[in-house]
């Protein structure tokens, strides 16, 4: 049978199940990444595993997140995750070295291979063709401690991609004008395949661009094939003996096509506040902003960076506006230090950050109050930069560029290419190898700030609590665990984040979860509840605080996995209407609770009426959510 690209490097790592869509596989996971907000919890739980080295051919271990060391929290993360790195034979990455996902692009992703990674935009890696998935902290301590990873077969959406880009157009308006037609949720379930003769206009950064956006789209993942454009990415940083041409088989089968005309992509703007809020820039054009911030995961390649310099070269930032620079990795920083570009940054006014995420979670550079913020990032979601009242647009960094020189929202115009290095020196100063397994120590280092992580209980038979809030559409994962400057530090103690919960939505939800501290409850959602971050926290700090249950009208996919690992039921509204009947403070009973979670569907009672709600568990799912999460399955198991 003619097969997906995806569902011949499924195949070739599947461990067990068959590729029938919808059911459980398990697969060998090539290499794993965490980042330093999610690892902190993926190595306790690494820890909690038992395990004495990664089963993984490559894991590396990223610090990037948190990096503002405004006191000794943050600094003993990365010193709890430099220790555990050494202790299972992982890579460490030091502040400093860059944003996980560039760095793993330039130095260790390749095609064909199989990574799980702590984040949501893992799937950047897909740009070079390997498929490459976010996940919660423990499906990746999984991952590190088995090598295998358990997921759902998914349905795979080919985006054919025709024509050629324009100039001054790139991949950033492409993923944004794909946004516009499928929308937030548009890409739940699948993985965004990419083919077509366009593909030849887009190189391997541009690539990476779209795959890391796919985040935004809800999907499993994004993937290119494997070209001569992949083959010059990898020559260029001396690693093409990882080079395999790869792609669909002729004819291959897709559960959905989708074509885009590259020729039609225009520079685009995602406005205020959800990646999906699709504007052209023609359309808001004129907008006055405050600050502009070019970075980020999805755009801080030395190709972004380039055209970056090459709009702000003799030119001078507006007086209004505080332009941020963050290149993705400390091998762009050094490159662009050594052509000049840096210096052609600096001189038109910019402030140059460090390569780390910074701005992109609210790690410093808030806005203004109420202040508009044009940024090259990725998540535009309300409060993530910091600022609640801040209005943030999303774009290509050649349009932000452009605009801080103007200090309005401006089309980029046509940006001269420039030559790429023959060759990139690539900067390894920044890692750490592992020692050979019997030199390695055998402690971690864990100081006040890293606390035990909660732990779910064995599912009981009925439960009564009350609905402990009702939220809208879309609700993401910022909203249920807040991040930035003052709670990224505590991403390793749950007990502090928790006062901070759904902070975005209510600013009592820490008090109602103590008010009924006797029986917990449950928290209800809409349509695509939990998108966004990976971060598992959003399903912790919820067990911590009592919640058994989220009853929602639809999940997005790593939330739900994380409300399982944690032992807490996710559950679907039957019919969307009942939501409508729900309010605050409901008394909620469930009376056979391990029946609807056996049978995958049942009924909940709120507020005396009966709703019917779906569980659709995975046998496995099921075991997990019975033994009251994924650490209490693996130890009876
Ligand atoms: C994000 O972009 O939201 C993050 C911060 O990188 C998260 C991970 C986290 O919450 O630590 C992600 O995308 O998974
Ligand atoms: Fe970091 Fe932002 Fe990318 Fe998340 S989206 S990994 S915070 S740069």
């Amino acid at each position: 049978m003619a097969h997906s690209l995806t569902y011949k490097i499924l195949q070739d790592h599947l461990i067990e199940g068959s590729l029938i869509p919808g059911e459980d596989i398990v697969i060998r996971m090539d290499q794993t990444l965490t980042q330093d907000s999610t690892g902190t919890m993926a190595y306790l739980q690494l820890e909690a595993l038992g395990v004495d080295e990664v089963a993984t051919e490559l894991s590396v271990a990223y610090v990037d997140h948190n990096m503002l060391q405004s006191g000794f929290e943050n600094a003993d993360d990365h010193e709890f995750i430099r220790s555990a790195a050494a202790k299972y034979g992982i890579v460490f990455s030091k502040p400093g070295g860059g944003i996980c996902h560039q760095v793993h692009l330039e130095q260790f992703a390749r095609p064909g291979a199989t990574l799980l990674g702590s984040d949501s935009h893992t799937p950047t890696a897909g740009g070079l063709g390997a498929l490459a998935i976010g996940a919660g902290g423990l499906d990746v301590a999984v991952a590190m401690a088995k090598g295998r990873y358990t997921l759902a077969v998914p349905k795979v959406m080919n985006i054919r991609l025709t024509g050629a880009l324009k100039p001054g157009v790139n991949g950033k308006d492409v993923i944004l004008t794909i946004l516009k037609e499928l929308t937030v949720k548009g890409g739940t379930g699948y993985v965004l395949e990419y083919s077509g003769d366009g593909i030849q206009s887009l190189r391997v950064t541009d690539r990476a661009t779209i795959c890391n956006m796919g985040a935004e789209l809800g999907a499993t993942t994004s993937i290119f094939p494997s070209d001569e454009h992949t083959l010059d990415f990898l020559k260029r940083r001396r690693r093409e003996e990882v080079y395999l041409p790869l792609s669909a088989d002729e004819g291959a089968h897709y559960d959905k096509v989708v074509e885009i005309d590259l020729s039609s992509v225009v520079p685009s703007v995602a406005k205020p506040h959800l990646p999906d809020e699709y504007a052209e820039v023609a359309e808001v054009a004129g907008t006055p902003i405050d600050q502009v911030a070019i970075g980020s995961c999805t755009n801080s390649s030395y190709q972004d960076m380039m055209r970056v310099a090459s709009i702000l070269k003799g030119n001078k930032v507006h007086e209004r506006v505080s332009l941020t620079i963050s290149p993705g990795s400390a091998t762009i920083l050094k490159t662009l230090a050594e052509n000049g570009a840096l210096a052609d940054m600096i001189g038109a006014g910019a402030r140059i950050l460090e390569s780390a995420c910074g701005p992109c979670i609210g790690m410093g550079q808030a806005p203004k109050s109420a202040g508009v913020s044009l940024r090259s990032f990725n998540r535009n979601f309300k409060g993530r930069s910091g600022t609640k009242d801040a209005q943030v647009y999303l774009a290509s960094p050649e349009t932000c560029a452009a605009s801080a020189l103007l200090g309005h929202i401006a089309s980029p115009g046509e940006v001269a290419d420039f030559p790429e290095p023959e060759f990139y020196d690539l900067t390894t100063n920044y890692f750490t190898y592992p020692l050979p397994k019997d030199q390695r120590p055998t402690e971690t280092v864990k100081g006040p700030n890293i606390q035990p992580f909660p732990l779910g209980s064995p599912l009981e038979e009925a439960y009564r609590g009350v609905v402990l809030l009702k939220t809208q559409d879309n609700v993401t994962t910022d909203d249920i665990t807040p991040s930035g400057a003052k709670l990224l530090p505590f991403r390793s103690n749950v007990p502090k984040l928790a006062h901070h919960a759904f902070e975005t939505l209510v600013d009592d939800f820490y008090e109602r979860a103590q008010k009924y501290s006797a029986t917990g409850g449950i928290v209800v959602g809409g349509e695509n509840y939990g998108q966004g971050s990976s971060r598992e926290h959003a399903a912790l700090v919820p067990l911590y605080l009592g919640v058994r249950a989220v009853l929602a009208k639809s999940f997005a996919r790593i939330h739900r996995s994380n409300l399982i690992n944690s032992g807490i039921l996710p559950l679907v509204f039957e019919h969307h209407e009942d939501y409508d009947l729900i309010q605050d403070f409901q008394e909620v009973k469930i009376e056979n609770m391990i029946h609807l979670v056996k049978n995958g569907r049942g009924t909940v009672t709120i507020d005396g009426r009966d709703i019917s709600v779906v569980g659709n568990f995975s046998p496995r799912e099921e075991a997990i959510l019975l033994a009251g999460g994924y650490i209490n399955y693996m130890r009876e198991v």
